[in-house]
């Protein structure tokens, strides 16, 4: 096992609730905070059946669900401080089955990050990825947007089918973090989101204070890295 970068993290998390829902989840009630926080608008995007749920449910609740139940379209908020800054997390975990494909350029022009999830026991699932990719840069129309390539079910290591070269040569190739993630045993899982947020987070602030992110490289707040 390599790991390239390792990122320090120092989150609390707070309050958390499910906004919508397509399962019966828990929902916790959150306090009215004091100043509104920085919100960020996080997309789970990847194929049927990879994990998207599942990653979300184990950042949101730390727990794994077993039972396989597509989603249509879910969405969730937490509080976390991240690096002593206080924000809001809104998750859209969208359905990765043929028969939602239409509606998802809707859900993908609200995104401003997304965790593109593929699982390394299914290699179509990788190659989905490309296109998945594809579809976020015309839709959101900046090569910059932050994106993080997720390998999940890293539990499943004699299963894997999806080489470990391949899955960095993928991210190297499009500038983007590549992570391994393991929703069930929750292996990397905060690293994932929160890798995803702090990128999101530094572009904004490079938006909103240009001077101080003069060059792409600066902008670019994701650096190309591997947490497997
Ligand atoms: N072993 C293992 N199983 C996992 C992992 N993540 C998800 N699963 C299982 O894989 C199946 C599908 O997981 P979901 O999270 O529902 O998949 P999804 O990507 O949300 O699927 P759609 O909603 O159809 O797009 C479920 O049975 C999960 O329990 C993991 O990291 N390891
Ligand atoms: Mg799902």
């Amino acid at each position: 096992m390599f790991s390239a970068v390792a990122y320090q993290l120092s989150s609390t998390f707070l309050e958390e609730q499910k906004l919508c829902c397509g399962r019966g989840a828990r929902v916790a009630m959150s306090k009215k905070p004091a100043a509104q926080p920085t919100l960020h608008k996080v997309i789970m995007v990847g194929s049927g059946g990879v994990g998207k749920s599942a990653l979300t449910l184990q950042f949101m609740y730390d727990e794994f669900v077993e039972d396989y139940e597509p989603t249509k379209a879910d969405s969730y908020r937490k509080k976390v401080v991240l690096d002593g800054e206080e924000v809001q997390i809104d998750i859209l975990d969208t359905a990765g089955q043929e028969d939602y494909a239409a509606i998802r350029d809707n859900y993908f022009r609200s995104g401003e990050g997304f965790l593109c999830v593929f699982s390394i026991t299914e290699p179509e699932s990788f190659d989905a990825t490309q296109e998945f990719r594809e579809q976020i840069l015309r839709v959101k129309n900046d090569e910059n947007i932050p994106f993080l390539l997720v390998g999940n079910k890293s539990d499943l290591g004699d299963k894997r089918r999806v080489p470990l070269d391949a899955c960095r040569e993928r991210a190297a190739h499009w500038q983007v973090p590549y992570v391994e993630t393991s929703a069930k045993t929750r292996d990397n899982v905060d690293k994932a989101f929160l890798t995803l947020i702090r990128a999101m987070s530094a572009q904004k602030r490079g938006q909103m204070a240009p001077a101080d992110a003069p060059d792409a490289a600066a902008r670019c707040s994701l650096p190309c890295c591997c947490i497997v």
